[in-house]
């Protein structure tokens, strides 16, 4: 068995050096023009120079990232299936993430510690937290992770999806038929949406402006979900209280977007999950070894759903 390896933005060695380890019968190497004929490939990003190359006889893409809508872009070879990672070690990091930014904002941390700077010891109103009911957009691995990390702090959960799922404890909306009625029982908006032709610009003036007043965006999908200007006139107007990002149209975020100093947006650089080396390769090598066995794999993209 081949596998060819291309990272954009990763050092390709110790994921080979993984790979090599994980599946000692396997030659693992990085890909080049020109390269041998390869079963799997494990990419990020990769050039379409590669896919075409590799088209005959690759049987599988496995992409290093749980969303595909990058690689998507790209024409894949007909007969191949793509493979993301689905947690591999993302969602309790997404939930981490997610929770610190609910709770920062829901017990005022901000007011606290700028008190603190000047020694102020000073109270604010405890809030309810029925009254911060949390809407996630997008239950799929990482959504319903979060939603149950959030349940923990005992917060009302909303969540939306295509398709209709019942998850324990949660209030479960489908659709765009139901788009609004999701939105307007939600104060705390976290968008865990795939980029997808549907999903794009979802986060926008119309929509953010259903969510219950002074409400709180959490986006943690990507960049391209979200209007940019739309959010920071409905932060402008009250309309929102606050927002925390860690995607954006342009990554990296150039240094002079408004984002990184408007008061009310928190800005992180893509870093609420990361992909972890160690957990995706064990992942990669289980599906290969379960494909070899003739048996299903979690993971496996619809192209022509998106996701
Ligand atoms: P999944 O594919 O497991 O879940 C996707 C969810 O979105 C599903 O519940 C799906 O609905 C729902 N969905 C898709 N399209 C629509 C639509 N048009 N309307 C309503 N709901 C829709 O993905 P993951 O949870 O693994 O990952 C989600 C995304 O998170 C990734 O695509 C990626 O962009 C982002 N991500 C960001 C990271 C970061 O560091 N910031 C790290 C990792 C991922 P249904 O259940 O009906 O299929
Ligand atoms: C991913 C990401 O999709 O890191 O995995 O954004």
């Amino acid at each position: 068995m081949r596998i060819t390896v291309y990272l954009t933005d990763n050092r390709p060695e110790p994921w080979i050096k993984a790979l090599r380890e994980a599946l000692p019968d396997a030659e693992v190497d990085v890909w080049a023009p020109g390269a041998p004929q390869a079963d799997h490939a494990v990419v990020w990003a990769p050039p379409q120079q590669m896919l075409d190359e590799q088209a005959p006889g690759l049987k599988t893409i496995f992409n290093i990232g749980a969303g595909v809508d990058a690689i998507l872009k790209l024409k894949l070879p007909p007969t191949t299936q793509l493979v993301r990672i689905d947690d591999g070690g993302m969602a309790v990091q997404m939930a981490e993430f997610v929770c610190h930014a609910l709770v920062r904002h829901f017990r005022e941390l901000d007011y606290y510690q700028e008190a603190a700077k000047d020694g102020e010891w000073t109270y604010r109103r405890p809030r309810q937290r029925q009254d911060f009911p949390v809407g996630i957009m997008g239950m799929g691995v990482l959504g319903q992770r979060v939603a149950k990390a959030v349940q923990h702090f005992e917060f009302p959960v909303n969540g939306w999806s295509r398709s209709p799922r019942e998850v324990e404890g949660v209030r479960g909306f489908a659709g765009e038929a139901q788009l609004n009625d999701f939105l307007a029982a939600s104060k705390v908006l976290v968008c865990l949406l795939p980029l997808t032709p549907d999903t794009r610009g979802i986060l926008r003036h119309d929509t953010l402006s259903k969510l219950q007043f002074g409400g709180l965006l959490i986006n943690v999908a990507r960049g391209a979900h979200l209007v940019e200007d739309d959010l920071i006139a409905l932060l402008d107007s009250g309309q929102l209280s606050g927002a925390t990002l860690d995607v954006f149209q342009t990554e990296p975020l150039p240094a002079d977007h408004p984002f990184w100093r408007h008061p009310r947006i928190t800005v992180t650089p893509h870093a609420s999950a990361r992909t972890l080396r160690d957990e995706t390769v064990a992942q990669i090598a289980g599906k290969i070894r379960a494909m070899d066995r003739g048996e299903p794999v979690a993971g496996v993209v619809d192209t022509a759903r998106g996701y």
